[in-house]
């Protein structure tokens, strides 16, 4: 009887020692395939990270290249138009008489005559219409931005009390249509000449269309 149990004890402790081993040796693989199921993950995460680096690298270059070039080529507008022109010498105009700046320098869209002064709008947009008036020693002179015959802006130059040169800038904002026509006159208020023939500032009209 003692034999059996010795048996029967020893089968026992076998197959515990026997469940013992399979389940560490399963811990250690479990274990292990756990460890390196995350470790791919991580170096997969790190691989995708560096390539994604790489190619925001490489957008930034591309970026900073077209950049570059969009600040070397001019921007082309087939609606742009642009105008100036000035007078090449001193001139005394009467009171209401149209101001010719004789002079052209620029005319994009073809709408600025410098022989009558005349400017008409080559399309309909947003303009934005400035003219430079110098006055002689001890002039004045107002101008005015006449459009299809109404003024619509003023500027007084004015050096009656000094002998000096005080010019003056008239600048207006304004919708036109294409057909249009201006031109600057001289105002109702006038004394002397219009001054042009200073290098240091000229009588002049400039013009552009901004939309
Ligand atoms: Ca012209």
């Amino acid at each position: 009887m003692s034999k059996m149990l010795f048996v029967l004890s020893v089968m026992a402790f076998y197959n515990i020692f026997l469940a013992l081993f399979i389940s560490v040796e399963m811990g250690k693989v479990y274990g292990q395939s756990q460890e390196y199921s995350l470790s791919d993950i991580v170096s997969n995460m790190s691989m995708r990270l560096d390539r994604m680096e790489l190619a925001m690298k490489d957008k930034d270059k591309k970026i900073e290249q077209l950049e570059y070039r969009l600040k070397r080529v001019a921007p082309t507008t087939p609606n742009a138009v642009a105008f100036r022109a000035y007078m090449t010498a001193t001139t005394a105009y009467a009171k209401r008489q149209v101001v010719i700046y004789n002079h052209e320098t620029l005319d994009i869209g073809n709408g600025y005559n410098p022989r009558d002064g005349l400017y008409f709008v080559p399309s309909t947009g947003t303009y934005v219409i400035t003219w430079i008036t110098v006055p002689n020693y001890n002039d004045y002179v107002q101008t005015l931005l006449v459009v299809n015959g109404a003024v619509v802006g003023s500027s007084f130059s004015d050096s009656e009390e000094i002998h000096d040169i005080h010019q003056s800038t008239g600048i207006v904002v304004l919708n036109l249509s294409k057909g249009d026509h201006l031109f600057i006159r001289v105002g109702s208020t006038k004394h002397g000449v219009i001054q042009s023939d200073d290098p240091r500032s000229k009588s002049a009209i400039a013009g552009w269309k901004l939309f």
